[in-house]
């Protein structure tokens, strides 16, 4: 089994509101197909989640009536995406069977507290291929909150123990610095946790309510830990994903597991 996330700087246009890449879908479709293997698949929100959830600050949850219009405006988009991105992979034949968080897991203060796992394992079992995206979901605490595609990827690689999880992001994987401001960042072929104190983090975007990239980084040394192989791949680039998912030596970043 392979495990991959979708980031949403690759199926989105991050900064322009409910705006997918449908060229860029449809082609990392393709590549997902062309593996060949059994597949799990995650995706991001991209800017069908990240720029009202921050507006609206659905990670604090709430009860008001404003704030409920927001979480179900920002759960009917993510869907939105969801079902282009199902539609792509059922025109490679993946039969994508789509599994919303919403309806399978809730949290606890932003924590999974519960995870019905069956539909995946189920309809995995069947030859489909789940998906599942970073969604609003109920949280015992905060009436509702967001779930980032990154926990979805630590549960499934728990419940899976995926060969390998793919980070798939707009990147060639992770750098010293902001490659995007930085012109001297240099490319981290291999991560241990050891090495975190060699990158300069830049403060998360304003608009990507799910956390600082620190944060991303430290959830996927425990992914790591659950999977043979765990790496973060340019989407950007024709064939990587497909090469990366088929175990090839390619540019990337390769996490460690960790202590
Ligand atoms: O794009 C965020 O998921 P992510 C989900 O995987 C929402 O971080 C609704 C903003």
């Amino acid at each position: 089994m392979l495990l991959v996330k979708l980031g949403g700087s690759v199926v989105t246009e991050k900064d322009k509101l409910r705006t997918a890449r449908r060229p860029a879908i449809r082609r990392l479709a393709g590549e997902l197909a062309a593996v060949r293997q059994p597949l799990l698949v995650v995706h991001g929100a991209g800017s069908f989640g990240h720029i009202l959830a921050s507006r609206h600050r659905l990670n604090e949850g709430g009860s008001t009536p404003a704030k409920r219009a927001a979480a179900a405006r920002v759960q009917a988009d993510v869907r939105d995406l969801d079902r282009l991105i199902v539609d792509a992979l059922n025109a490679v034949r993946l039969a994508a069977a789509s599994i919303p968080p919403s309806a399978v897991l809730s949290l606890d203060d932003g924590s999974v507290s519960s995870m019905d796992l069956t539909p995946f394992l189920e309809f995995a079992s069947m030859g489909f291929t789940p998906v599942t995206f970073g969604d609003v979901v109920r949280d015992v605490r905060r009436g509702f909150s967001i779930c980032s595609g990154d926990l979805l990827m630590l549960e499934l690689a728990r419940a899976f123990r995926p060969d390998r999880a793919v980070f798939v992001a707009d990147v060639d994987g992770l750098f010293t610095a902001d490659p995007k401001r930085r012109r001297d960042a240099r490319l981290l072929d291999k991560i241990s946790e050891a090495d975190l104190s060699k990158i300069e983090f830049s403060s998360a975007k304003r608009t990507d309510v799910t956390g600082s990239i620190e944060g991303k980084v430290r959830r996927m040394f425990e992914i790591a830990g659950h999977t043979g192989e765990c790496l973060i791949v340019n989407g950007n680039v024709k064939n990587r994903v497909r090469d990366a998912l088929r175990g090839r030596r390619v540019v990337g970043t390769r996490i460690a597991r960790g202590p």
